[in-house]
């Protein structure tokens, strides 16, 4: 059976890190894409070179060219710029809008039956605006963001109980942004509630709400400390962690940045929430019952990512 095929639209630090662990994971043959010249094909050929030396077989090559990466079966769309010191997500806007209509292009011309993952920022905006600029089904793309959020609030949560990461199993929904819902209800460590473990004295309200916070500017605190750039090693091991979903038909239910239209009370708007990922792609969006501060809080997320598609729309009016 033919390798599948990966195509990488944007080959910068996500990008970069993507192909490396897709090539070690031998996901399929990778195609990076991105406008600079030389970048894509630079790291193809350097990537290529750990095959001999990690044992992976797995054809990596860069391009500039659209048309390479017909008949994907994943693209995971990093195209774009990322935060710098002081800017928000939001602040990217404009400029990533402009990116997203052109990777959606791209996309709708050369791989239309392709598993989208979006990664560029603002996330919940783009990859709405990347659906519709492609056309594909909303069950073919999706966004990734609750997958990394979660990851850093079960890391905090590991730290805090010194527990194994394999043991915590972590929950945050919503938008990928400052109002994002860290789920303590649903959050566990081998089963037992994070509201049990502080009832058990394992730890505080004030030191769990302190670790909540902490994963909304989860983001910010890296951006902060690399001062040139934003996370890139959690963001693509969370994306391979979904695109291993779709290609092994897992039916994972992972927190993504799904289509909603009728659950949740949501009318057609991306946001995260359980999806079930599966070789169709989004399956189905799990709705969970939510307590009335997480429903709260869900909608002042809700409401955040909606003020992003206006400005979109304000933006470009064929959307
Ligand atoms: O959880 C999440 N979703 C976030 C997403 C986690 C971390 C980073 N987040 C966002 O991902 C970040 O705010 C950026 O919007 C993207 C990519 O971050 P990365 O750190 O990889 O940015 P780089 O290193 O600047 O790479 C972006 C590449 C770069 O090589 C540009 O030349 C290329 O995108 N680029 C383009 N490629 C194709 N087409 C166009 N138009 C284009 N414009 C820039």
């Amino acid at each position: 059976m033919a390798r599948k095929k990966i195509a990488l639209v944007g080959a910068g630090m996500i990008g970069g890190t993507l192909a490396h662990l897709a090539a070690k994971k031998e996901l399929g043959d990778i195609v990076l894409f991105d406008i600079a010249e030389g970048i894509p094909q630079g790291k193809a050929l350097d990537l290529s070179q750990c095959g001999p030396v990690e044992g992976f077989d797995a054809r990596i090559t860069g391009t500039n060219d659209y048309a390479d990466i017909a008949g994907a079966d994943v693209v995971i769309v990093t195209a774009g710029i990322p935060r710098k010191p002081g800017m928000s997500r939001d602040d990217l806007l404009g400029i990533n809008l402009s990116v997203m209509k052109a990777v959606g292009e791209g996309i709708k011309t050369h791989a239309p039956d392709a598993f989208v993952i979006c990664i560029t920022n603002p996330l919940d905006a783009m990859v709405w605006a990347l659906r519709e600029f492609s056309g594909l089904p909303h069950n073919k793309v999706v966004g990734m963001a609750g997958v990394l959020d979660s990851a850093r609030f079960a890391t905090f949560l590991a730290w805090e109980f010194g527990v194994s990461v394999k043991d915590v199993n972590a929950f945050v929904l919503g938008g990928h942004g400052d109002t994002m819902v860290p789920v303590t209800s649903y959050t566990t460590v081998s089963g037992i509630p994070v509201d049990d473990l502080v009832k058990m004295g394992k730890s505080s309200k004030a030191s769990i709400d302190a670790i909540v916070q902490r994963t909304r500017s989860g983001g910010g605190e890296i951006v902060g400390l690399l001062k040139t750039g934003s996370a890139y090693y959690a963001p693509a091991t969370s994306a391979i962690a979904m695109a291993e979903a779709y290609l092994g038909d897992q039916k994972r239910i992972l927190p993504c940045a799904v289509y909603v239209d009728g659950k949740y009370g949501l009318d057609g708007l991306y946001v995260g929430v359980p999806a079930v990922i599966g070789a169709n792609g989004v399956e189905e969006v799990v709705e969970i019952a939510l307590d009335a501060e997480a429903k709260v809080n869900l909608q002042t997320s809700v409401d955040a990512v909606k003020e992003l598609l206006v400005a979109c729309k304000g933006i470009d009016n064929s959307l």
